[in-house]
Formats: C-alpha cells, structure tokens, sequence
C-alpha cells in the first residue's frame, strides 16, 4: 500500500506525533483534532478497515485504544473518551486504512480549545 498515509506514517515516510509504539501496533496524534489528545490507533499492517481486519489484529488495536484511553483520563485529565472506528465512506471513514479514534472529553469549563 505505497500511497496509504498511515503506511507511510507507519514506516516513518510522513512525519507524525507518535504516542505508542509497538511490533504491531502505533498510535499517534489527529492531524485534525476534534479535542485534545485526539489519537488513532493503526495496525503497522495494511488492512481497508474493521470489517477486513482479522480478529486478533482487532483485539491488538482495541487493546492499545484502551492503554490511551487511560492515559489521557490520568494524563491529560480527561473525564471521559470516545473509542470509534469509522468503516466506509457511508460511515464516515476517510483514511482506508483501519484505525480507531480515542477522542478525549473534557469538562465544557476545562476545554479551552
Ligand atoms: P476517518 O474519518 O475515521 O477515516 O478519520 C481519519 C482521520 O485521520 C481524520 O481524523 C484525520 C486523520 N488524518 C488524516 N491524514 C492524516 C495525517 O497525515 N496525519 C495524521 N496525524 N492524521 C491524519
């Protein structure tokens, strides 16, 4: 997948502000954030989206989305996360490459962004 962005994030052609990093597995920074700490979570390997993702590269993804999930509640004091993945165009999904959004949310008094 020469021309996917995430492949080329993944193989560190693009720049990106990564926040994890595993054998199979990188999480880094929305270029378009909708809050603060706005993360994806991407399988190194190529795959369209969840609906074509082998079940344990599922459960890896998942797994790293909750590890951020945790870290922006005690980091970044978030009070609460969004964990979606968008499958398709019809679903909102943009970038074909799979990946699941960790969205922090803040206190509406706290979010000065
Ligand atoms: P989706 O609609 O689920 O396909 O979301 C794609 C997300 O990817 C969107 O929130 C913006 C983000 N994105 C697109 N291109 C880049 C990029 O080059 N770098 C980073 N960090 N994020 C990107």
């Amino acid at each position: 997948m020469e021309e996917c962005v995430f492949c080329k994030i993944v193989r560190g052609e693009l720049p990106s502000w990564k926040v994890y990093e595993d054998e199979d597995v990188v999480a880094f920074l929305d270029i378009n954030p909708a809050t603060p700490g706005h993360t994806l979570v991407v399988p190194k390997q190529h795959y369209r989206n969840i609906l074509d993702t082998p079940d344990e590269v599922v459960a890896k993804v998942f797994k790293v989305a909750k590890k951020i999930s945790e870290a922006v509640v005690k980091g970044l004091g978030a009070k609460g996360v969004n964990v979606i993945t968008n499958a398709e165009g019809v679903a909102g999904q943009v970038v074909f490459h799979f990946h699941v959004h960790v969205v922090p949310r803040y206190s509406p008094d706290e979010l000065k962004f």
